[in-house]
């Protein structure tokens, strides 16, 4: 038993090494991720992440909590600056939690939500296999504007006026262009119906000031701490003040019992990250998906969105069907160490899930350590070869190799930290 279990840790050594080295030598696009920086990774480690805290700052199940307390007031204060929030609940610790907790505060069973269709961009559990269906809501798709790669605003109207939804759902995981939050907020004014945004894509473009703000507009903004926003991996929710009774108990002890204390600090930290270098961060991070857009498009690649000028976010879409289509595409990139994935595009059915239209970038992630228009170019270049068989793998593979060697730092933070081999020499120890 014991040199079976030896093997099986030495297995999971080997995987974490490898996974890391992996890491520093690729090219990282998925949209929904990010790298935290060394500060924010010193406060997961802290002794918060032993403990637990039942309850409310100053009204705990359990002692110990004064310290904690502080903590969280503190999260609590500082996602209230940032965001402008009347009120924020820090506590759930995943965006799919803070989503279940946000239906629970706005509808009924039985009541009906307007979402963006899965492949119009809307996240799973805005739709009733998650989130929405554990409340028991109906969801219907919003009308899609397919030239406008949006909400259909007037054929919302018409709609809303027939079905009365209870909320609105807006957000979405593939995001290009702001949706109409005001005008969404003056259709739901008119049939008491209430807006919840989901802000997880775009939280850190938000902080930034490079988004619109959809918090004057809504009821409720969930969002995940850990896409654009580089903090560790939990979420938020902010509301007017009249609904924090319901969101606070939506979460404690709806959706969280403890709520992860330790990732609870670096989010502390990421947060005074963003407060500090945010707005540069942001700026560079829309910049740079534009330049990306233009290189693909430029290079002949079906990029989503020309007439609009591609994108107003941190991603990019591009319709890869003449290419064989988004997993192929995912996959042939996965081997010469660009990471990305395949998703669906708008005019998408969702029998196409498995092989959809599309590829989705996310350029968040390499300006956070420091790539600027130029590197858009070369990843760009990189895309067209592998994608064309321009080149061998190898040498392509190579070629990421050294392109990423220059940028293993992350910027915008409190110490630029080397993040993707900082594990060797404790794997090294045990
Ligand atoms: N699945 C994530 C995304 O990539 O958008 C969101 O949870």
């Amino acid at each position: 038993m014991l040199e079976e279990a030896r093997n099986l840790f030495k297995e999971f050594k080997k995987a974490v090494k490898d996974h890391h080295e992996f890491f520093a030598d690729s090219i990282p696009l998925i949209a929904s991720e990010n790298v935290t920086s060394l500060a924010v990774r010193r406060f997961y480690l802290t002794d918060f992440g032993c403990r637990y805290a039942e309850g409310k700052v100053g009204k705990r199940f359990y002692q110990g909590c004064d310290y904690i307390d502080v903590v969280e007031d503190v999260a609590i204060k500082l996602t209230k600056l940032l965001f402008n929030a009347e009120h924020a609940n820090v506590q759930p610790i995943s965006g799919v939690t803070a989503n279940i907790a946000a239906f629970f505060a706005l509808a009924k069973p039985g009541d009906v939500a307007f979402s963006l269709s899965v492949p119009c961009g809307g996240h799973i559990s805005h739709h009733r296999f998650s989130a929405a269906g554990i409340r028991g809501v109906k969801v219907i798709n919003y009308p899609f504007d397919m030239e406008e790669l949006n909400i259909d605003v007037e054929e919302t109207k018409k709609l809303a006026m027939k079905e009365k939804p209870k909320v609105f759902v807006l957000g979405a995981s593939l995001y290009l262009f702001p949706h109409p939050v005001k005008e969404i907020e003056e259709i739901a004014k008119e049939i008491d119906a209430k807006v919840m945004y989901d802000a997880s894509h775009v939280l850190g473009l938000i902080a930034g000031k490079e988004f619109h703000d959809p918090v004057p507009h809504s009821d409720v903004v969930t969002a995940s701490t850990h896409k654009t926003f580089p903090g560790p991996q939990r979420a938020i929710v902010l509301s007017k003040k009249e609904l924090s009774k319901k969101v606070d108990t939506a979460v404690f002890p709806g959706v969280v019992s403890n709520h992860h204390l330790h990732s609870l600090a670096a989010y502390v930290v990421s947060c005074m990250e963003m407060i500090e270098f945010g707005r540069d961060y942001a700026k560079q991070t829309v910049k740079n998906a534009k330049a990306l857009a233009e290189s693909l498009h430029e290079l002949g690649f079906k990029v989503i969105g020309e007439s609009k000028g591609f994108t107003e976010s941190h991603q990019v879409a591009v319709d890869v069907t003449e290419f064989g289509g988004g997993d192929k595409v995912a996959k042939k990139l996965e081997r010469v160490n660009v990471i990305l994935n395949k998703n669906l595009l708008p005019w998408d059915d969702l029998s196409k899930t498995e092989n959809p239209s599309g590829i989705r970038i996310g350029v968040q992630e390499v300006t956070r350590i420091g790539m600027k228009e130029g590197e858009m170019r070369e990843i760009a270049e990189v895309m067209w070869n592998a994608i064309n068989e321009k080149k061998s793998e190898e040498k392509i593979r190579e070629e990421v190799k050294d392109l990423k060697k220059e940028f293993t730092k992350v910027h915008y933070s409190f110490d630029e930290s080397e993040v993707y081999r900082i594990l060797e020499n404790f794997l090294n120890g045990i």
